[in-house]
């Protein structure tokens, strides 16, 4: 017995030794120190001695045990320690070692152009308003003094979801809501997005954005109007720019107006940019029709108001000399990194 109690400390730290090996390591403890391990088989054969024999040779078995269990501790302190080692090895960071450089985003230059319209009209004490894009019939058309049988209606224009519900085709909708709930003085734009039926080209989106502002109370004018047009379009375009208004018709409004600029090309003697005509279309507007401030229960009688909508598109184009809408949606950073 006591060569096989030495037989297996002999084995047992030569395979130790050789360990390297955690999950190895554990294995050998259970192999020969585990409750069906080697020494514990032995052991269990300690009845077959006589009783003068059994106390060294429990003492060696208690000895062997000793010697292994030191062994397996201090192996495994030394692999914990190797993999420590290791692991710092792994995570060391050369900090001489030259950055990564981060590539920062920015705004879209038509996010950029409508911050800059917002901003000239929040100094005028405006509201800015939003709305549903999917939109009711009555609030895109109807309510806007435009009868059923208008052409603007037609489904080739308009991308409908049922037969009263559509995609806005313009952000006037938002501006009936806005009459509809609340009393004069109103002073709003509502910027957004909105859909019409067109094959894409160069000047045609079936989505696009649009700017219309509101001012609606007692004794506004055709002056207001004009005043108003008359300085965002110095904010955008600096102190030269000037605006004239030529008649137009807009079911909406009434009177109302095609609003030009003085080509900022040309400064008005007539170029390419405005094929010669030193001035360059920008917007419609108007005095608000007396029926669509009825059918928004405003009384006529009392208020006046004048509205006007504008595309955010053409002006950005106008603004950098862009000359495919496209752009604008293609997400090229080539071509957005230039703003
Ligand atoms: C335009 C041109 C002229 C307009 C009218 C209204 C409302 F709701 F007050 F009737 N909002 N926007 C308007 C007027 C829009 O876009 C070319």
């Amino acid at each position: 017995m006591k060569e096989q109690l030495e037989e297996i400390r002999r084995k047992a730290i030569a395979l130790l030794d050789e360990c390297a090996d955690i999950g190895l390591l554990d294995d050998l403890r259970v192999k020969y120190l585990g409750k069906k391990g080697e020494l514990t088989a032995i052991l269990k054969q300690m009845g077959k001695l006589t009783a003068e024999e059994r106390p060294a040779m429990g003492q060696l078995a208690n000895k062997v045990r000793a010697d292994i269990e030191e062994k397996i501790a201090e192996k495994s302190a030394q692999i914990n320690e190797a993999l420590e080692e290791a692991r710092i090895a792994a995570e060391t960071i050369d900090v001489t070692l030259p950055g990564k450089k981060q590539p920062v985003g920015r705004l879209h230059p038509l996010t950029k152009v409508l911050d800059e319209v917002k901003d000239v009209f929040l100094g005028m004490g405006f509201d800015i308003v939003d709305g549903p894009e999917v939109e009711y019939d009555y609030y895109n058309f109807t309510a806007l003094n435009l009868p059923p049988d208008h052409p603007a209606r037609d489904m080739q224009d308009t991308f409908y979801i049922n037969d009263n519900i559509l995609l806005r085709t313009q952000t006037s909708s938002v501006q009936v809501h806005v009459m509809e709930n609340k009393k004069p003085p109103i002073r709003i734009i509502s910027p957004g997005r909105v859909y019409r039926s067109d094959a894409m080209d160069a000047t045609h989106s079936p989505l696009f954005h649009q700017i219309e502002g509101l001012v609606v109370d007692k004794g506004v004018t055709m002056a207001d109007l004009s005043g108003t047009l008359d300085m965002l379009m110095k904010r955008l375009y600096g102190e030269k720019c000037e605006i004239r208004l030529r008649p137009h018709h807009f079911p909406f409004t009434e009177p109302s107006a095609e609003v030009d600029i003085l080509c900022f090309n040309c400064g008005g003697k007539g170029c390419s940019m405005c094929k010669g005509e030193g001035w360059v279309e920008l917007l419609g507007a108007g005095m608000v029709h007396p029926w669509v401030l009825e059918n928004c229960g405003i009384d006529p009688e009392v208020y006046s108001g004048f509205a006007f909508g504008l595309g955010l598109e053409r002006i950005v184009m106008g603004r950098y000399g862009i000359n495919d809408l496209r752009m604008f949606y293609d997400n090229d950073v080539r071509f957005l990194g230039q703003f």
